[in-house]
């Protein structure tokens, strides 16, 4: 049997004119870029505005250089280099089209884990202007409940005591800020793409305290120096499946043994405060302010946080994706409930944006049936997406004496879900979170303890205190426990709300 032929530097250039392939000359690619935590969203956002970017100006200073810290990240690596770093993206159309192309800005990839002065070096080297991040909400190394970088994890242990062979994001950028210090050389900007409140004063204020524990001097250059801008980061890019490998071959005649499929929305809104040279990604779409924070609380707290009511709830339910879920009517209604009556109220007016027409925008995105986001990827790290997504809104309404029904309801769900690790009618649930243990064992005492799970104040902080609260969260609990199906909670709390969101998916 003939072996395919697979997506590289020779085939990319035969490939049929619909596909749209890199029109800059790679072979003059510079990495502007160093970016850690290749994955599917990356490669569909920041690496396709970068691509856009150099397709449109031919200013090839900005190819990435894709940095892995992990073990984890091997195949990505060896499957890009066997690939020239090329990939392809499949952006999906509600309608069943799909739109294809080939991105060529990734330059390199280098392992951490196999050779950390490697990227010590190519973090520090003086073509890099950026060091940009999507290390999930958990990479940040923060307790939630005290704000405080967490020197008790043994990986920062090991980074303080081996500085040129670090774990963490924060001992590489440590590494190769000291570098560009001691050479009197402009650093980089430290650029996070992840869902965090104030990605880049997070990122600013747990890598001062970590290099605060070992060197003032260098502390201090990266405080008045170094520029962390804020960004609010969007687009759907579910896991990459064998279907997805499938089609892209079928539309391309090459092999892409990891494509990326993703939503044709994308938003990036960024403030423009870089310590030295940026692409200009305002020529392909995304948006510079001077204070992101409207916008990165509206994202977070109304797409990421519906994401997860859906992927709990969903998953007790029995669904397998975000688009079954919100296309079942009472989803849909609770969904519209959530965010009109719990995070509407806590939200400060953004600039430009008519908050209904934004979550109308919402729902309609989470019905495209081609995406199929699973609930699996959704739940995945809930302990870290609980903590950044839901819980702010929860407290803040119970601060307020606002809405929490739906709020509360998630985490009694999810405390029986951690528990069970199946649906009501009985399917096993994956769990992957590095926290899946203790979710569990905290849930399993609440037949003992009715708030045991609630009270890990790392993701629910003081909640477990709040009696108006507690009180909710208890009596979903227990109907949980009593064999109480969750769209029976569900109806009664709907029941009692009027949505203003239009549901345009199920009209
Ligand atoms: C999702 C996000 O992982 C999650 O829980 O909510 O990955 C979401 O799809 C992206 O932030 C969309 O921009």
């Amino acid at each position: 049997m003939q072996q395919p032929r697979v997506l590289n530097n020779q085939t990319v250039a035969n490939l049929p004119a619909t596909i749209l392939k890199p029109s800059y000359d790679r072979s003059e690619l510079t990495s502007g870029i160093v970016h850690v935590g290749v994955g599917g969203f990356h490669r569909s956002h920041e690496a396709f505005y970068t691509e856009t970017y150099m397709n449109k100006t031919k200013d090839t200073r900005w190819g990435i250089c894709g940095i892995g810290l992990r073990e984890g990240d091997r195949k990505m690596q060896e499957i890009l280099a066997e690939q020239d770093y090329l990939y392809t993206l499949m952006v999906k159309q509600p309608d069943g089209q799909s739109a294809v192309q080939v991105i060529g800005c990734v330059t390199d990839f280098i392992l951490g884990c196999d050779s950390p002065l490697a990227v010590i070096d190519k973090m520090a080297h003086e073509d890099t202007q950026i060091v940009s991040l999507t290390i999930t909400e958990g990479g940040y190394n923060f307790n939630p409940a005290t704000g405080a970088f967490d020197f008790t994890n043994p990986d920062v242990q090991h980074d303080l005591a081996n500085p040129d062979s670090p774990r963490l994001v924060f001992g590489y950028l440590a590494a190769a800020l000291k570098r560009r210090m001691d050479s009197g050389e402009t650093p980089f900007t430290v650029q996070s793409c992840d869902n965090i409140q104030h990605n880049g004063n997070m990122t600013r204020r747990m890598l001062l305290a970590y290099i605060n524990a070992f060197d003032d001097v260098l502390a201090e250059w990266v405080a008045d120096n170094v520029a962390f801008p804020n960004a609010m980061v969007d687009r759907i890019t579910p896991a990459t499946t064998a279907a997805d490998i499938a089609d892209v071959e079928a539309l391309t005649g090459v092999q892409d043994k990891w494509p990326v499929t993703c939503e044709p929305f994308t938003q990036w809104v960024i403030e423009d405060t870089f310590s030295s040279e940026r692409p200009r990604w305002e020529f392909c779409g995304a948006q510079f302010v001077s204070d992101v924070t409207p916008y990165e609380t509206m994202k977070i707290r109304l797409l990421n946080a519906s994401h997860t009511v859906l992927g709990v709830l969903g998953s007790l339910a029995g669904f397998n994706t975000i688009n079954e879920s919100i296309d079942d009517p009472l989803f849909c209604a609770t969904i519209c409930a959530f965010m009109d009556k719990e995070v509407t109220p806590v939200l400060a007016p953004v600039a430009g944006i008519d908050l209904t027409t934004y979550k109308e925008t919402l729902i309609s995105r989470f019905s495209n049936p081609n995406i199929k986001d699973s609930l699996t990827r959704i739940c995945s790290e809930s302990s870290s997406k609980v903590a950044t997504f839901l819980v702010p809104t929860i407290q803040e309404n119970v601060a307020n004496k606002g809405s929490y029904d739906i709020g509360a309801l998630v985490a009694a769900a999810w405390c029986y879900y951690s528990d069970t690790h199946k649906s009501h009618a009985g399917k096993p649930l994956e769990v992957i979170d590095v926290q899946a243990e203790q979710l569990q064992q905290a849930a399993v005492m609440t037949k003992q303890d009715g708030l045991a799970f609630i009270r890990q104040t790392e993701i629910f902080g003081n909640l477990a205190e709040q009696a108006a609260f507690t009180e909710r969260y208890e009596s979903y609990v227990s109907q949980f426990y009593a064999g109480t199906h969750v769209t029976e909670l569900m109806r009664h709390i709907v029941a009692a709300v009027k949505p203003v969101t239009a549901s345009t998916a199920n009209a």
